[in-house]
């Protein structure tokens, strides 16, 4: 066989049933031939974006995977990568590559000198009896640490060269180790939050890859602690528990916000603590511990008191006994009236936020459009993703996520277009979910394309685009150019642009008209369709903020 097959036996042998990809890259044939789907998408960002959605649904158990040429393909995948980069998610690219007769020579793209800051590990497949070496080694970087994207730059050369059929024999897929904590951390840990007056926790994504959200609740019950999620961790936990905050981003829910007012004591679990736009600020003076399997992330952004590394789960089943055995297998009761607290502090926030909930004004409030999805799916079967700018601020503290990966938040980069990659990513990885993405108008353009990716390959999602003609408030990032230029303006038939990508599309101008388009939208997407409701929405500039 030759390199390229040995490298599709390898991709099977680690659980790869399909990828994205886009050519010329003859490891796409050699995959198809294994058996494994591809997935040809419109442009690379779409198909890394898609690779990402499905390594997060799985909780990098299965990676995602996406190929392409050297050159051009290496180069335009490149946003796509840094976007998993910043959110560390896990996906092997496997690139093209100048074979060795070119490399060095000017202006030949070589992705090994280019990939250094968006990758943790990358290496330039150049030998085809080190291909098992190097998947092995790709592979045991993905499943390790902090998650990131990998790169194998894979040259013509290495790919066509013949190796004896038994080389696949020897390679055994990769088993993820996991360690939990020292013991005495897990002690002064628990022994400071069981102390403190009002300790909450905040729970980031590393609860989900450990997939320790059982865990999670049980400790969070033991000791009567409430639990807020950063923009990665929401549905860590389930967003409808007396003990939940709701999540703590850019936007935040008020519950979030009066515990974070109160606390004393924050512990951060499976989070980086990253000081982000896109997370709630830790407030100043309290005491803060935290808990992740990326030793490198202690004391990155927070100077931290008290620290478990370790995997969420192996830590939170430490936390728990020994929770137990301070406290008794029952754990304590209410102390510091949490759950009151919680459920007054909803009752405020839905006061004040079911006029925008229920508008019926004309455009259409997104908030609107929210309840009708709302109303239209259980969150419990749906896997619903925002996109960047106010439809992120707007949907993220309102959407419950009442299990594991119903919603995929996402922020450390904030790449317009994102979403609708992410979306189909998602479906692949779990089909019998109801999948939907939120975008605006200018982040449709960005990847909308791509709706022909979903309508080819039969991925039936729902992308509900909120189309209020404008990029919502940047005429103050520009008044002038504004003023004279409209520059803060887009224009576009969404709707129509659906239809001729294949997909089923609506335009809605009426409030009363979004609940039975959402039914006819979910009606496609049972027969294998995707959709796009076009929602003409106004410019809304209110969130939650506190
Ligand atoms: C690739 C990229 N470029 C620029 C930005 C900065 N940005 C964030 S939101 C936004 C405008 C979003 O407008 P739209 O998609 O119409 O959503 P709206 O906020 O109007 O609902 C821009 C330009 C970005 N996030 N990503
Ligand atoms: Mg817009």
């Amino acid at each position: 066989m030759n390199g390229d097959q040995l490298v599709a036996k390898i991709l099977k042998k680690e659980g790869v049933e399909w990828l994205s990809c886009f050519p010329a890259q003859t490891l796409i044939d050699a995959c198809a031939r294994e058996g494994i789907r591809p997935i040809l998408c419109r442009q690379e960002r779409a198909g890394v974006n898609m690779a990402d959605g499905f390594s997060r649904v799985k909780n990098g158990k299965t990676i995602g995977v996406f190929t392409m040429q050297t050159g051009p393909g290496a180069e335009n995948a490149f946003g796509g990568v840094a976007q998993a980069f910043a959110d560390n998610v896990p996906i092997l690219l496997i690139p093209g590559g100048q074979p060795s007769t070119r490399t060095d020579v000017h202006p030949n793209f070589e992705a090994v000198k280019n990939y250094g800051g968006i990758t943790k590990y990358m290496a330039n497949m150049n030998m085809v009896n080190r291909i098992p070496e190097f998947m092995g080694m790709a592979f045991s970087q993905l499943k390790h640490g902090r998650p990131a994207p990998v790169l194998l730059e894979f040259p013509r050369d290495a790919a066509i060269a013949e190796i004896p059929d038994s080389a696949i024999d020897n390679y055994k897929p990769v088993t993820a180790f996991k360690s939990g904590a020292n013991p005495d951390d897990v002690r002064d840990l628990v022994s400071a939050l069981l102390k403190a007056d009002y300790p909450v926790i905040n729970t980031g994504q590393g609860v989900l890859y450990a997939e320790a959200t059982d865990d999670l609740v049980e400790f969070a019950e033991l000791t009567n602690v409430p639990v807020m999620t950063t923009l990665a961790g929401k549905s860590a936990f389930p967003e409808d528990h007396p003990l939940a905050l709701g999540t703590a981003a850019s936007t935040i829910t008020l519950m979030s916000h009066r515990a974070l007012e109160k606390t004393d004591f924050v512990l951060g679990m499976g989070t980086s603590f990253t000081i982000s736009n896109f997370n709630a600020s830790m407030p100043a003076g309290v005491t803060l511990a935290q808990s992740t399997n990326a030793g490198e992330d202690i004391n990155k952004d927070y100077r931290v008191d008290f620290g478990a590394v370790g995997d969420a789960k192996i830590v939170l089943r430490q936390m728990i006994e020994e929770a137990k055995s301070q406290l008794g297998e029952h754990g304590r009761g209410d102390v510091h009236g949490v759950r009151d607290n919680i459920a007054n502090d909803k009752k405020d926030y839905y006061d004040q936020w079911n006029p925008y909930l229920n508008s019926d004004e004309v455009p259409i409030s997104p908030y609107r459009v929210f309840t009708e999805l709302m109303k239209a799916v259980n969150p419990r079967d749906a896997i619903v993703t925002h996109d960047s700018g106010y439809p992120r601020e707007q949907i993220v503290p309102f959407w419950p996520a009442l299990n594991p990966r119903s919603y995929l938040g996402w922020g450390k980069s904030t790449q317009l277009g994102y979403g609708l990659g992410l979306a189909m990513g998602a479906k692949m990885a779990a089909p019998e979910k109801q999948i939907i993405n939120v975008m605006g108008d200018a982040a449709f353009g960005m990847s909308g394309l791509d709706i022909e990716t979903a309508s080819r390959s039969e991925i039936p999602i729902l992308t509900v685009v909120l189309n209020n003609g404008v990029m919502t408030h940047y005429y103050d990032h520009f008044p002038y150019a504004t003023e004279h230029w409209g520059t803060n303006k887009l224009g576009g038939e969404y709707a129509n642009v659906a239809q001729g990508l294949g997909a089923y599309g609506e335009r809605v101008s009426s409030p009363d008209d979004i609940a039975p388009a959402i039914q006819r939208a979910l009606a496609a997407n049972r027969e294998g369709k995707p959709a796009l409701l076009e929602m003409m929405t106004k410019e809304e500039e209110t969130t939650s903020k506190y």
